[in-house]
């Protein structure tokens, strides 16, 4: 007990001196769960994940053909607006940059946001170069493991912090949707669900952008 609490200050000090603790974050080794309303069922013969709006053909792909996109693993430091840090977290998945990159998904000009849209109408909104950023990624499994049905089961938007990359602009961990179910490609910013409710629409964590007003 003693040592494990000695050893969670050793750890939290570390981060601080390595420069990974944004302003008014503590560490915290679990992994709380955080979103509103009920927790939706997963029908993979139903499922299908589409891409619209801003976009040379839109897509719309079966939980099947999802699973055979090209996956990419990524550790990051994950950072919660109600204060939470939880650091060196692994994340796998699909990385919308990828699917540019294959022509899969082609981004009008005009594309300048997107917004990611969830189970029963939830959204969240990024602009488009945080999407394509190496930070935000189409995430399917966590810790090795597929993600669990309260951290977004079978698929989430997550954004994080790159430990050797502090020059990669970073959003709260609110800004990537759980039960992930399309992107749509805006010409405009529009304001995602807890935007609307309040929180700030950049959401830096080094700015401590947590709420608009
Ligand atoms: N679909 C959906 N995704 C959501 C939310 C939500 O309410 N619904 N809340 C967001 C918020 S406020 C946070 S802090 C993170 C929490 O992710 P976690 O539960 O995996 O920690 O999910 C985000 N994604
Ligand atoms: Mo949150």
């Amino acid at each position: 007990m003693f040592e494990s609490i000695q050893k969670r200050k050793q750890d939290e000090q570390r981060f601080i001196e390595e420069g990974r603790m944004p302003p008014g974050q503590s560490y915290t080794q679990r992994f709380p769960v955080l979103h509103y309303g009920p927790v939706p069922h997963f029908d993979p013969a139903k499922w299908d994940f589409k891409v619209w709006g801003e976009v040379e053909i839109p897509l719309n792909l079966t939980w099947e053909q999802f699973n055979e996109l090209p996956r990419t693993q990524l550790k990051m430091d994950i950072h919660c607006v109600t204060r939470w840090s939880k650091f060196d977290t692994l994340w796998e998945g699909v990385s919308v940059r990828t699917l540019v990159e294959l022509g899969m998904v082609k981004p009008l000009p005009s594309a300048k946001y997107v917004l990611q849209h969830a189970e029963y109408g939830f959204t969240a909104n990024l602009p488009l170069e945080i999407v394509l950023a190496e930070n935000f990624l189409l995430a399917t499994h966590y810790d090795g493991v597929p993600l669990s049905p309260d951290h977004g089961h079978p698929l989430r938007g997550v954004v994080g912090a790159i430990p050797d990359k502090p020059e990669v602009k970073t959003p709260y961990l609110w800004k990537g949707a759980k039960w992930l179910r399309g992107l749509e490609f805006l010409p405009e910013d529009k304001l995602g669900f807890w935007e609307e409710a309040g929180y700030h629409n950049e959401a830096d964590i080094w700015k401590e952008q947590r709420f608009a007003r």
